[in-house]
């Protein structure tokens, strides 16, 4: 069977990203044993990416580079956005603390909810919009008040919106680790370790040296997924006539992935 997604989002139909800046390689990374990235063969990446967005008639804005940022084209990250609601994280991580301001003014259209509570963290890798609940990462970039704080702001656009908190090791963001491919179907990286019992879905599990794979991006019947991962191209072709597969090395060795590169809305 085919589904197109997303039961619990509306349909996609803008793209917010912004392209890389020269110095993307001075960025925060756990992947120091991939080697460094190649900037050109980054933006090539990068522009095959966009251009796909493009392919599938979404209004894509893609903004100038920011060398301030080195993080800043993993847009993901700063701003989550549900309905006409956008929800501006606060990063574990210091040094990516003023990326949502840089944000704000692009965000045409949308009610701006900014995290006030200090002591609270995230970071949107880390949330992850399932079929019927929204799952929350509990990682060193995102913390219980920061998942608490994305509830209330996410309630209201639904207010019996279900949220979960999943705490896990192994992994950057939770969904460097696990993502939805179709409605209540998980791809897990082993790699990624927690107690939350994914009881009410169908979980694949795939092998050590695919893990990288897990993080895929479904855009309305389209689904992306990084080239080189052949149990995620299977389970793909299940669910998906459209599938585009992109090579991500150069975001891999910057601890990013597909999803990481825009947000969807
Ligand atoms: C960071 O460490 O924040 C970036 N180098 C990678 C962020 C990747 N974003 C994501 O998984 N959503």
């Amino acid at each position: 069977m085919k589904h197109t997604y997303h039961p619990l989002l509306p349909d996609v139909t803008r793209i917010l990203a912004r392209q890389p800046a020269p110095n993307f390689a001075d960025g925060l990374t756990t992947a120091t044993h991939l080697g460094k990235p190649d900037y050109d063969l980054a933006l090539q990446q990068y522009n095959t990416y966009i251009e796909k967005l493009r392919g599938l008639n979404l209004e894509v804005t893609v903004l100038d580079a920011d060398a301030d940022f080195p993080d800043g084209h993993f847009v993901e990250d700063p701003v989550i956005v549900y309905g006409d609601m956008a929800f501006l994280c606060r990063s574990g991580a210091n040094a990516r603390r003023k990326e949502p301001q840089s944000l704000v003014s692009h965000l045409h259209g949308l009610r701006v909810i900014p995290l006030q509570d200090e002591t609270a963290f995230i970071d949107g890798g880390d949330v992850l919009f399932c079929a019927d609940r929204v799952l929350v990462g509990i990682s060193e970039r995102s913390n219980l008040a920061g998942a608490t704080a994305l509830h209330r702001a996410l309630q209201t656009v639904k207010a019996d919106i279900r949220l979960d908190c999943v705490s896990f090791s192994g992994v950057l963001h939770l969904k460097s680790g696990l993502t939805e491919i179709a409605p209540s179907v998980m791809l897990h990286d082993p790699a990624l370790k927690t107690d939350y019992a994914l009881d009410w879905a169908e979980v694949i599990e795939l092998p050590s040296a695919e893990g990288y794979g897990a993080d895929v991006m479904p855009v309305n019947d389209t689904i992306f997924i990084s080239t080189g991962f052949p149990t995620v191209r299977q389970v793909a072709e299940k669910y998906y006539q459209n599938i585009i597969e992109l090579n991500m090395s150069e975001f891999q060795k910057m601890d990013g992935a597909l999803t990481c590169l825009s947000l969807r809305y």
